[in-house]
């Protein structure tokens, strides 16, 4: 039987990435409430929260301070936009502090209202540009299989998920795919092929020069990438990957995109994961961690190069969203800054829960039907296999993931599979406590896994 709010959703709501016909056979969860890295559904369940929502909740559930900002805000000013020669000091403020915290040559932020729009925006920033720089020939963009870049039409060409390209025809015109730096499929699960993981890096980033040199440097005006992929699987790149990205692309004059929506605001035990990766990016989007997901904000940070060209060259730059900078979602983000910074928390990700995590993480790696682990900051992902020698999935279309994570569901623990990928992105302020939780619901749903599918 379904409950009253069950029924209403089955009835009216058509539901973000889902089969709603089967939807409407089961009837959705409902969520009721949240405190720390817990959530609370309708049946009285408790979960932890090891996506922290949608990889963004980086501050946890519950924080009191981001809902009395918000009332304030709202009381004061709620809403003015920040078109037409005007602005306001949430929008401003927290301008300035995002480039505070950004690579020392990033000095502007646009604000839109999601990841999706920060890659819109990306995208009509750099044909600007080019524009303005006497090269209109460079409009393509490079992009990569597995990518995530969002669910508008920009957003799902620029991302390289076949799934979503199949529905409407897409990518759009003008955006390219090379291959990705994922070594367990690419190598580990592959019969025949015997690359080191640097050895594969640079294998992998070579396919970048080889794309350029395919479609001629002059048609290309930049390469976007996450710093490491997060919805495609939480695929970290081998070491040699960057280094050589950053060669090529200086060799060429193309701009570097790098998609911080995920990895931004402390994930990665940086405040960005450029720094991790010692990036130069001309633009850097931004979302999910800038609010914590409190409220719906993202942005697109501009390098020097770039807003030098747009804002003196370039005049009206005609773009921007009734949202862009909105004043409650911006003083909830600043006010979310603040708290990240005076309570220290990326720092502890870096020195302190991160390397708990991952070091418990890495024990799953013992358990029979666990190919790999792997993780970075405050990510992690384990790859599911049949037999750890071959590394060979355990069901046909990777359906083990599935099965996996309705286990780990029904022991109180929210992984994700990505196909037969497990992945985790807990919020930041996560506890030792809550991190052995973690790990003990996680052994048990392995366990759970491989009985369900006699590999024991
Ligand atoms: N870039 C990256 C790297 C993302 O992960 C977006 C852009 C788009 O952001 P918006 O705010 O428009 O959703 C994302 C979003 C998943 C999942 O299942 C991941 C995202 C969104 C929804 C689901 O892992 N990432």
């Amino acid at each position: 039987m379904y409950s009253e709010l069950q029924q209403k959703d089955i009835n009216h709501h058509f539901t973000p990435f889902s089969d709603n016909k089967e939807l409407s056979e089961n009837g959705s969860r409902v969520i009721t409430h949240a405190e720390g890295v817990y959530i609370y559904d309708e049946k009285g369940n408790k979960l932890l929260d090891a996506m922290a929502g949608l990889w963004c909740v980086n501050l946890g559930y519950g924080r009191k301070e981001l809902v009395d900002v918000a009332a304030a805000q709202m009381t004061e000013l709620p809403y003015y936009n920040l078109f037409f020669k005007t602005t306001h000091a949430p929008a401003a403020k927290l301008a300035e502090k995002i480039t505070s915290l950004a690579p020392a040559h990033m000095n502007k932020v646009f604000f839109t209202g999601s990841g999706s729009e920060a890659n819109d925006t990306v995208f009509r920033m750099v044909r600007r540009f080019w524009d303005l720089e006497g090269k209109p020939s460079k409009k393509t963009f490079i992009s990569r299989e597995n990518a995530y870049h969002g669910s508008t039409v920009i957003g799902a060409s620029l991302g390289g998920m076949g799934y979503m390209h199949e529905q409407g025809d897409l990518p759009v015109a003008g955006i390219e795919h090379i291959e990705q730096p994922y070594y367990f499929k690419e190598v580990s699960s592959k019969a025949g092929v015997d690359l080191t993981p640097e050895e594969f890096g640079i294998q992998a980033a070579q396919s970048l020069e080889a794309k350029i040199l395919e479609l001629g440097e002059e048609n290309i005006g930049a390469f976007i990438a996450e710093p490491f992929q997060g919805a495609g699987g939480v695929i970290i790149p081998p070491s040699t990957y960057w280094p050589e990205i950053k060669r090529i692309l200086a060799k060429y004059d193309i701009l570097l995109v790098v998609d911080e929506v995920i990895s931004g605001f402390g994930r990665t035990g940086e405040w960005f994961a450029s720094f991790h990766y010692d990036l130069k990016p001309d633009l850097m989007p931004i979302a999910k961690g800038l609010s914590s997901g409190y409220l719906p904000i993202g942005g697109v940070i501009v390098g020097d190069r770039v807003a030098d060209t747009l804002i003196n060259k370039g005049g009206d730059f005609n773009h921007g969203f009734t949202y862009s900078g909105h004043p409650v979602a911006a003083a909830v983000a600043l006010k979310n800054i603040e708290l990240l910074e005076a309570e220290g928390i990326v720092e502890r990700v870096k020195n302190d829960i991160s390397p708990y995590l991952q070091k418990r993480w890495a024990e799953l790696a013992d358990h029979p039907i666990v190919g790999e682990t792997r993780g970075l900051g405050m990510v992690a992902g384990l790859e599911l296999v049949k037999d750890k020698a071959t590394n060979q999935r355990i069901a046909p279309d990777c359906k083990a993931g599935g099965v996996c994570r309705d286990y780990s569901m029904a022991n109180g623990l929210i992984m994700r599979p990505c196909g037969d990928t497990m992945i985790i992105s807990p919020p930041l302020i996560i506890s030792h406590d809550e991190v052995d939780e973690l790990i003990e619901k996680a052994k048990k749903t392995l366990e759970q896994t491989a009985e369900f599918y006699n590999l024991l």
